[in-house]
């Protein structure tokens, strides 16, 4: 079975990271490093690793594909602290689902650490700094840990320093390691030293020729291994000038990719437009980076003082490019995102051309081209595509009408790469992501017919016939939606269908893809992780050269992860439903008195004033909607996405500034608090019907004094004897935005409805987070003289906590028709809830209040067949209904 693998480097921690040819440089996570974060190490040194968990989530959310973990402290004890963290976050499957970097420069801690993995991480480093035999001890035991390694350009006599020792050490150590003991080649990952350049010492001035020189002729020579390396380093004189280190970095990794670097420590997908740097600042750069010239150090520190202090001023624009021929000033406005003259240079375009349509196929096309290129390499944002996307619709409507009068005299209807039909599935109201993607293909001459949201698998079935499409592509945001795209591939199998199935979404996944979508649909079926990828997915799809083997590919791929699916079993163990139960957390209830609200029953806010909630938004969030990685308002001035985030945030403050004083959209809100005790997992209602909510619990083998959570643990037990109380809320913030999104539309402005629908999405977040701080203060008002900033409530330091059905504490989304009709948020609040207990509007949020001091959020994850029967009895369902609400906590496949 393994044997037919493409040789492909395969890491792991939950889920699998495959290292193609095709893949971008793989980022690794750098802050979970004492040696590099002097906030991880405070955390470390302070024993507080529950802060410590935290900073390696959030580089996970942030988009790191694998976190490195170093505790090299001398004050330390290396290993224990090594082992200690390895396990609390292996215990967190949002943070284990990405392979880990075990990196010490001693060995004994990397060996510590290695024990701890529970997936296929990397160690590093080892090298040959000790001699041959320690370096194949170490490797051998790498190998035995089933981990892949960086091998570090070292050897006995030192660091390496020149192309020659660089090349020389490397091959020597892949020839030991393959040769004498069977590494496998697509296991070896090289850093070849990066040192800074232009610090006035000659020597220096050649170190990143060496290290991309290098890197050509190692990748040469040994194609399946890797190159790494940590890129900061090389623009350390210029510390404290970020233009300059910027500049520094674009240019020193647009040289090393190219040359084969493929992985590091630097956002390279993030990085700003090489071809957009200043033109005199780039070459003096290269100069530098390419060992150009003798004087390249003088030259740039000569300009290095023009852009200290530079960043955000504002530049006076340039309108050069208004000179140049029509065809370059179309190009210019796609890439730039100008739409001022679009009509204009569409106009004079048409004027020259023999047909309409020349004008798309030509210059506006290869504008697109341009745009299409750099956001796949990495070297354009989101949010600038879809704005390029925005002036492209904008011409191709102002061409429409003479297009329409050619194809009646001609019948000439040019020609796409391919259609593409796309739905939100039936159940799910979720369109952001489609939305995105759509945009994204059609950028790439790709024709979009997209059905909108909630659109039942015949209407996609029947139109994708009538379309005659090349390829259909399903979307969806909660776990529920997953059921509904087998379904969809089942009847694609059932109808006759052949062309490919595309699968996107939040709660979409490869793993998912392939054991319980493709296996229904016999043609091909491709799970996409996100918009950069849907270009190239697409378009291996539609190629007569490509389309074999990429399919081929994946259907290797998918058939690995079905076997290694069957062949599990030596992952972590759950433990029994009783033993869980047996360890669960103790709210202290003997000494504890639960705080009775001071307003209990049913609260409504028919109107919430929208000015209220600006100050409790959450913006990271909304940044990530458009790919741009990194935590607000740190992000505004990131090194590497600054300049986008903050164009992004200026467009967003304005827009808000009009949904606020133009009331574009209303936001409703509902909640209760009610008295209540635990039963078990259950939690029974004092109110009229005598409601009773069901939760999960985790089933996780964890040390004795570490408790397995269910969300019942926070209320008091009914035999305890005392009175608690639990909380339940809706909101939304998305009444009557549709005629607005539309509205965009009709402007062909994607850009900004998409733009609305996100801040939609954070109003509605804010309202659940500034509804949640009154109901703590004034409502329930166990915690009325809690004053906390804004930053203070995002990162949750209060007293409570707001789960929401469908996050990971409580996973099952069917309690919220339980939740609806606690609340009657339908006409409370103008919701609805769909079959799929996805709720529309889609910016709404529902969810629980729990007062313990020690209520907390965490992660149920797998669950076995007895607690899955278990669930069953107490919500009255059969348990393959169960099963199917269940479907991505399973442990176990139903029958
Ligand atoms: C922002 C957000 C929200 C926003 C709304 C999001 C929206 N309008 O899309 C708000 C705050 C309203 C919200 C509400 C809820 N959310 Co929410 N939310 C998120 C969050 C943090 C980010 C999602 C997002 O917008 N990502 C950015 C977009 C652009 O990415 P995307 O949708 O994944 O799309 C990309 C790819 O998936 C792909 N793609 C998408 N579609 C397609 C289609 C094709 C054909 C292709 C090729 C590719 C493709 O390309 C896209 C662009 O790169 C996620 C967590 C996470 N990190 O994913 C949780 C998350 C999605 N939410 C979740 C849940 C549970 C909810 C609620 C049910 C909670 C509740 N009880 O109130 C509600 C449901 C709301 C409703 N109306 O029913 C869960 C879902 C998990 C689950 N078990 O179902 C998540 C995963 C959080 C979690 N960890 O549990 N949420």
């Amino acid at each position: 079975m393994t044997s037919a693998l493409p040789r492909q480097t395969r890491l792991s921690g939950l889920e699998p990271l495959q290292i193609t040819p095709e893949s971008n440089f793989i980022n690794v996570g750098e802050r979970t490093n004492v040696t590099g974060s002097a906030q991880f190490k405070k955390l470390i040194m302070e024993g507080r690793l529950d802060e410590a968990v935290v900073v390696a989530r959030q580089q996970v959310e942030n988009g790191a594909q694998v976190i490195d973990v170093n505790m090299d402290e001398g004050l330390l004890d290396s290993e224990k602290a090594m082992v200690d963290y390895l396990n609390l976050i292996a215990a967190e499957p949002d943070i284990a689902r990405v392979p880990v970097m075990v990196d010490s420069s001693k060995w004994s801690v990397i060996e510590a650490g290695l024990k701890c993995l529970q997936g296929k991480g990397i160690v590093n480093s080892i090298s040959m700094k000790e001699g041959e035999e320690e370096f194949l001890r170490q490797a051998r035991l790498v190998r035995r840990y089933g981990a892949a390694v960086v091998v570090m350009a070292f050897d006995e006599v030192g660091q390496a320093d020149t192309i020659e020792r660089k090349v020389d050490i490397c091959s020597r150590a892949y020839q030991l390691l393959t040769e004498q003991i069977g590494f496998p080649p697509e296991d070896i990952i090289f850093d070849p030293n990066v040192f800074a350049i232009a610090t006035g010492i000659e020597e220096h001035n050649n170190y990143a020729v060496d290290f991309i020189e290098a890197t050509r002729e190692l990748k040469r020579r040994f194609p399946y291994s890797h190159i790494s390396g940590g890129v900061s380093n090389v623009s350390f004189s210029f510390r404290g000038n970020e233009i300059v280190r910027q500049a520094i970095h674009v240019v020193f990794l647009y040289h090393a990719i190219r040359a084969g670097m493929d992985m590091g420590i630097v956002n390279a997908g993030a990085l700003p437009l090489y071809d957009d740097l200043d033109s005199d600042l780039r070459e003096r750069v290269e100069d530098v980076v390419l060992n150009r010239r003798p004087d390249g150090t003088e030259r740039l520190l000569e300009i290095a003082d023009r852009y200290k202090g530079k960043k955000g001023e504002k530049r006076v624009e340039d309108l050069a490019w208004r000179e140049r021929p029509v065809r370059d000033r179309l190009s210019h406005s796609l890439v730039h995102g100008i739409d001022q003259w679009i009509e204009e240079d569409t106009e004079a375009a048409r004027a020259e051309s023999a047909r309409p349509l020349d004008v798309i196929e030509g210059p506006l096309m290869s504008g697109m081209n341009v745009v299409g290129d750099l956001f796949g390499a990495g070297k354009m944002f989101l949010p600038q595509v879809v704005k390029s996307a925005r002036v492209m619709k904008k011409a191709v409507a102002y061409l429409l009408p003479y297009i329409e009068a050619e194809k009646l005299r001609t019948g000439d209807v040019g020609k796409s790469n391919g259609k593409i039909v796309m739905a939100t599935v039936k159940g799910d109201v979720h369109d952001i992501g489609k939305n995105i993607v759509g945009v994204v293909l059609a950028c790439n001459n790709f024709d979009v017919v997209d059905l909108g949201v909630m659109v039942p698998a015949q209407t996609i079935l029947d139109r994708a016939k009538a379309e005659n499409a090349d390829l259909i592509g399903l979307s969806g945001l909660i776990t529920p939606s997953l059921e509904e795209m087998s379904h969809v591939a089942r009847e694609m199998q059932r109808q006759g269908f052949t062309m490919p199935l595309l699968i996107g979404g939040a709660t979409t996944s490869r793993a998912h893809t392939a054991l319980k979508i493709d296996p229904h649909y016999k043609s091909p079926t491709i799970w996409v992780k996100d918009a950069s990828r849907a270009v190239g997915v697409a378009q291996s799809l539609i190629s007569i050269e490509l389309r074999e083997p990429f399919v081929a590919a994946n259907a290797s791929d998918y058939a690995e992860i079905r076997e290694r699916h069957r062949n599990r079993g030596d992952g972590k163990r759950l433990v029994s439903l009783e033993k869980a139960r047996g360890q669960r957390y103790d709210g202290g209830w003997n000494d504890y008195v639960p705080p009775a609200p001071k307003q209990p029953g049913l609260h409504v806010f028919d109107d919430y004033p929208l000015a209220e909630l600006v100050d409790y938004i959450d913006w990271t969030p909304f940044f990530n909607t458009w790919e741009l990685a990194g935590r607000y308002p740190a992000i505004l001035t990131d090194e590497i996405v600054g300049t986008q985030a903050s164009e992004l945030y200026r467009d967003a403050r304005a827009m808000l500034k009009r949904i606020v004083e133009e009331k574009w959209i209303s936001a409703k809100a509902v909640f209760g608090l009610w008295p209540a005790n635990s039963v078990g997992d259950d939690v029974i209602l004092g109110d009229e019907a005598g409601t009773t909510l069901h939760f999960l619990r985790q089933q996780v083998d964890k040390p004795a004094d570490r408790p397995d959570f269910c969300l019942a643990d926070f209320i008091a037990p009914q035999d305890c004897g005392r009175q608690d109380w639990i909380g339940a809320f809706a909101v939304t913030a998305g009444l009557g935005i549709e005629p607005h999104v539309a509205r965009f539309e009709a402007d062909h402005d994607d850009y900004n409805a998409i733009m609305l629908k996100a801040l939609a999405d954070r109003f509605a977040e804010a309202l659940a987070e500034r509804l949640h701080q009154r109901v703590r203060k004034e409502f329930w008002g166990y915690a009325d003289d809690e004053a906390l900033a804004n930053d203070d409530l995002i990162d949750e330091s209060y007293r409570g906590i707001r789960p929401a059905p469908g996050y990971p504490a409580c996973p099952e989304h069917s309690e919220k028709a339980t939740l609806f009709r606690l609340l009657d948020a339908e006409n409370k609040a103008g919701l609805q809830l769909t079959e799929s207990y996805a709720m529309y509007p889609a910016a709404a949020v529902s969810g629980y209040y729990f007062s313990h001091p020690g209520s907390q959020y965490f992660v149920v994850g797998r669950v076995n067949k007895e607690q899955v029967e278990d669930y069953a009895k107490r919500k009255g369902v059969s348990l393959a209904q169960a099963e199917r609400w269940l479907a991505s906590n399973l442990d176990y496949d139903p029958e």
